[in-house]
C-alpha cells in the first residue's frame, strides 16, 4: 500500500488536495489532504469515493467505432492505430473538400489541469480548424468584475475569517464551494453574520443567518437600491473613494433619483425596508466580505449585474479593511504562463470563431460556410450540458457529421460518436493545477497506470498531430516536460517567489500574495472604475434579463446538485439513485394549478419539453420552479433541463444564460 498526493481535477473552485491510497496499481481510498491549506482534510461526497469513478465498471477501455445508428449506442472495439488512421483520413478528406474550418473542436473543463484542459488548442490551431470560444460557464461574471477592477487580484478566501459580515451572493456554497465553509465558520465563531442572497432557499440559505430571496435576474436592481441608500444616508466611505474610486459621484447622481428602494422592491420582489436594512448593515460592517458565485451572471443581463454588485465593496471601502473584500474568481491561473500549452501564436489569422453556446445552431444551420463536417469533443458532454438540447441532438444525429468523442464514459455525447476514444482519469496522467476559488497550486503525477487502453488528452493530441503530419517540436514534449516549464514560468508569471521545490514534489503550494494586493488596483486609472471610460455604457445601470420578454408562466431556476458536478459523476450509481428530475414548486402555486406533491408534470416552452416529479416546498418563491442537477438521459424520463434552455447570450462577453428561462407546466396524463 502506498499513499500519494494528488489534486482534484474537477471544475470546482476548491481544487482540493487529495491523498490517494493505492494497492496493486489500483486506487483503493481517497481522502482530503490535511496539509492542503484550503481542503483542510475534508472532501465532498463526490470525491470521497473517487476510486469508484476511476475503477467504475463503466470506464471506456478501448477505442470504439460506431455500428448502429447515431445515438443508439452500438459500437465495436478497434485498435488505437485504426482509430487514429480513420480520424486522420476523414479529416484530410474534409480539409480537401471544405477547408480546415469545417472541423470544430469542442471542449471544456472535464479536467481543470493546465495541460489537459488546453491539450487540443495547438493541434487545432495548427490544422486551421474553427476556434471555439469557451463561454459556457461564467465569462459575464468575469467581465462584470473586470469592468471595475481590471486585473486586480480578487480577495483571498481566508480573508473572510476576519470578516464580521459575509454575503454568500448567488453561490450554492454547500454544493459548489464547500471548503469555503471552513473560513465562514471561523468568522461566524467570532461573531460574524452570514447573509445569503439567492432565488430559492438552498442548503446554503438555510445555513446562513439571513436569507434574502430575490426574483431571478434582479440582483443588479438590488445593488442599485443599496447604492441609493448608501448615497442618501451618507454611508459611503468618502476617504476611501477619494483615494481609490473613480465615478462614485456620477453614479450617486444616477441612483439617487432613479433607484429608490420602492422602485427596486418592485423589480426584486423584496420589501423596500428590507433593501434599506441590508444596505445599512453592509455599510455598518467593520469588514464586509462578499463571496460572489455565478448564479447572477447566467442571465441576459449577467455582466451588468455582476458589475453592479462589484460596486458595493468599492463604495464602503471594504478593500481597505482587514477581513473585507470581494471574491469572485481568484486567479491562481495567473501563476503560470498558460501560453506554454495554449500557443495562441499558432492560431491562424482571421480563423472562424464559434461560440460553444451556439453549438445547436452551428450544427444545424445549413447555410453555414463552410459547414461543420467534423466535431471533436473532449472533456465535455454537450449533448447533456449545452443549452437548447433538441438542436444539439439534431446536429449530432446528422449522418454527414463525423464526430469523435474522447471520454472516460459512454456519455450522452459519446453515444452519438462515430469514433470514441478512451480517456484517462486524473490519477493516470500528469498535470498541474490552479484554483479559481483560492490561491493554492499543485502538481499531480500519475499514481496508477492507465486503466484499459485509455490515454490522456495530451497523448491524443500528440497522436493526432503526428497522423496529420504536424512536425513542430512542440508536439514532442512529454507531460513532465510541460509541467516543468509551468513550474519555471511562475518566476515571470507571479509577482512573488513561489516555492518551486515543494511544487515540483507534488505538495500543495500557497501562492504568496503581495502585502497590499487588495489595494493594488490594476486598472488603466489605478483606481476602481465605477465609471469606466472605455465602455459604451460608462456608468453601470440596470438591464432586464431575457425572461422579461418571455411569455411562459414560471421562471425555471436550474441549479447545481451536490451529488454531481455538471454532468460528471453521473456514472456513479450511489449518487444517481432515486428520483432526480424533481421540480420544486411553491405550495400556493401547486394549489392554484391543482398540482399535488408527487405529480408528474411536463415543463415546456419554445425550446422543448422535459418531464419532472413535483415536490411542493416553501423553499421556493411563488412564480418560480427549481430543478437541481444536469442528469444523463438514462437517469431521466426523456432528457434534462437543457431541453428548456436557450442559446441566447449575456449582455457582454457572450456568456451562457442557463437560468434565464421561463416554462409553462401541465400535468402529464398518465
Ligand atoms: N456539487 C456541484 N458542484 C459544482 C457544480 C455542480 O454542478 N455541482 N458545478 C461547478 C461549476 S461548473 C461551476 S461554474 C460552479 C458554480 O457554482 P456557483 O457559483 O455556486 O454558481 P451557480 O451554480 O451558478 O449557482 C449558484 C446559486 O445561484 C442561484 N441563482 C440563480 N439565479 C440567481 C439570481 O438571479 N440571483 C441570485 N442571487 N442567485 C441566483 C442558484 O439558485 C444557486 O443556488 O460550481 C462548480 N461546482
Ligand atoms: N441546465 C444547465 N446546464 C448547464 C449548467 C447549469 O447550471 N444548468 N452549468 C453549465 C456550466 S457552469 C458548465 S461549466 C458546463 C459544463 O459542461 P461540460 O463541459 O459538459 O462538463 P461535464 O458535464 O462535467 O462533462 C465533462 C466530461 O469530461 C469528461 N472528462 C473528465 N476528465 C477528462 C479527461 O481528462 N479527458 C477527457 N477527454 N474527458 C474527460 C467527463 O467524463 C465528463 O463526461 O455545463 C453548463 N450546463
Ligand atoms: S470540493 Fe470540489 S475540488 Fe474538492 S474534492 Fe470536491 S469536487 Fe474536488
Ligand atoms: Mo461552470
Amino acid at each position: 500500500m502506498k499513499i500519494n498526493k494528488s489534486a482534484c481535477p474537477y471544475d470546482c473552485p476548491d481544487c482540493c488536495g487529495l491523498l490517494i491510497t493505492t494497492e496493486n496499481g489500483r486506487a483503493i481510498k481517497v481522502e482530503g489532504d490535511p496539509a492542503h491549506p484550503f481542503t483542510r482534510g475534508t472532501l465532498c461526497p463526490k470525491m470521497a469515493h473517487y476510486e469508484r469513478t476511476v475503477h467504475s465498471p463503466k470506464r471506456l477501455l478501448t477505442p470504439l467505432k460506431r455500428m448502429g445508428a447515431k445515438g443508439e449506442g452500438k459500437f465495436v472495439s478497434i485498435s488505437w492505430q485504426e482509430a487514429v488512421a480513420e480520424i486522420a483520413s476523414r479529416w484530410r478528406e474534409i480539409i480537401d473538400r471544405y477547408g480546415a474550418e469545417a472541423i470544430l473542436p469542442y471542449s471544456y473543463a472535464g479536467t481543470m489541469g493546465t495541460i489537459q484542459y488546453s491539450a487540443g488548442h495547438a493541434l487545432f490551431y495548427a490544422l486551421g480548424a474553427s476556434s471555439l470560444d469557451r463561454t459556457i460557464c461564467a465569462p459575464a461574471k468575469a467581465e462584470g468584475y473586470r469592468s471595475l477592477m481590471g486585473g486586480t487580484l480578487p480577495t483571498a478566501p481566508q480573508e473572510a475569517q476576519k470578516s464580521d459580515y459575509i454575503i454568500l451572493w448567488s453561490i450554492s456554497m454547500l454544493a459548489t464551494d464547500i471548503h469555503f465553509k471552513h473560513d465562514v465558520d471561523i468568522a461566524r465563531k467570532n461573531g460574524a453574520k452570514i447573509v445569503c442572497v439567492d432565488t430559492y432557499e438552498t442548503k446554503t440559505a438555510q445555513y446562513a443567518d439571513e436569507f434574502i430571496c430575490v426574483k431571478p435576474g434582479s440582483d443588479g436592481a438590488l445593488a442599485l437600491g443599496m447604492l441609493h441608500v448608501l448615497a442618501r444616508e451618507n454611508l459611503a466611505d468618502e476617504d476611501f473613494i477619494a483615494r481609490y474610486v473613480q465615478g462614485w459621484q456620477e453614479l450617486e447622481a444616477k441612483v439617487l433619483p432613479q433607484y429608490p428602494p420602492e422602485k427596486v422592491a418592485a423589480i426584486t420582489g423584496l420589501d423596500a425596508e428590507r433593501i434599506e436594512t441590508f444596505a445599512r448593515a453592509f455599510a455598518a460592517a467593520k469588514a464586509p466580505f462578499i463571496r460572489l458565485g455565478s448564479g447572477q451572471s447566467r442571465y441576459g443581463n449577467g455582466a451588468m449585474t455582476s458589475r453592479l454588485i462589484t460596486c458595493l465593496p468599492a463604495v464602503v471601502g471594504a478593500y481597505a479593511k482587514d477581513g473585507g473584500g470581494l471574491l469572485t474568481s481568484s486567479s491562481g491561473s495567473h501563476a503560470f504562463d498558460k501560453d506554454i500549452i495554449r500557443r495562441p501564436d499558432m492560431e491562424k489569422k482571421d480563423v472562424r470563431h464559434i461560440n460553444m453556446i451556439k453549438l445547436g445552431d452551428v450544427l444545424t444551420d445549413s447555410s453555414l460556410q463552410p459547414p461543420v463536417k467534423s466535431l471533436f469533443v473532449y472533456s465535455s458532454n454537450p449533448a447533456c450540458t449545452a443549452p437548447d438540447q433538441n438542436k444539439v441532438l439534431a446536429g449530432l444525429k446528422r449522418e454527414d457529421l463525423f464526430t469523435v468523442v474522447h471520454e472516460r464514459f459512454m456519455t450522452d455525447t459519446a453515444l452519438y460518436a462515430d469514433i470514441v476514444l478512451p480517456a484517462t482519469t486524473s490519477l493516470e496522467h500528469e498535470d498541474i493545477y490552479y484554483s479559481y476559488g483560492q490561491y493554492v497550486i499543485q502538481r499531480a503525477k500519475p499514481v496508477i497506470p492507465a486503466v484499459g487502453e485509455s490515454r490522456s488528452n495530451w497523448q491524443v493530441a500528440q497522436l493526432l498531430a503526428e497522423a496529420m503530419g504536424l512536425e513542430d517540436a512542440f508536439f514532442q514534449q512529454s507531460e513532465t516536460e510541460l509541467v516543468e516549464k509551468f513550474i519555471a514560468s511562475t518566476d515571470k508569471a507571479w509577482p512573488l517567489p513561489v516555492d518551486k521545490d515543494n511544487l515540483a514534489q507534488g505538495e500543495p503550494v500557497e501562492l504568496p500574495l503581495p502585502e497590499n494586493y487588495k489595494l493594488a488596483f490594476k486598472t488603466p486609472s489605478g483606481k476602481i472604475e465605477i465609471l469606466n471610460p472605455a465602455l459604451d455604457m460608462q456608468l453601470p445601470d440596470y438591464l432586464p434579463p431575457h425572461l422579461a420578454e418571455d411569455k411562459e408562466e414560471f421562471i425555471l431556476i436550474n441549479s447545481p446538485d451536490p451529488r454531481i458536478l455538471d454532468s460528471s459523476f453521473n456514472e456513479r450509481e450511489e449518487l444517481t439513485r432515486g428520483n432526480i428530475m424533481v421540480l420544486m414548486m411553491n405550495p400556493a402555486d401547486g394549489q392554484s394549478r391543482h398540482i399535488l406533491d408527487g405529480d408528474t408534470v411536463i415543463a415546456e416552452n419554445t425550446q422543448g419539453q422535459a418531464e419532472f416529479t413535483v415536490k411542493l416546498s416553501e423553499r421556493v418563491q411563488a412564480g418560480t420552479v427549481v430543478s437541481e442537477g444536469i442528469w444523463w438521459r438514462e437517469h431521466t424520463a426523456a432528457g434534462n433541463t437543457n431541453l428548456l434552455t436557450h442559446q441566447r447570450t449575456t449582455d457582454r462577453a457572450d456568456g451562457s444564460t442557463f437560468y434565464d428561462v421561463r416554462v409553462n407546466l401541465r400535468k402529464k396524463v398518465q
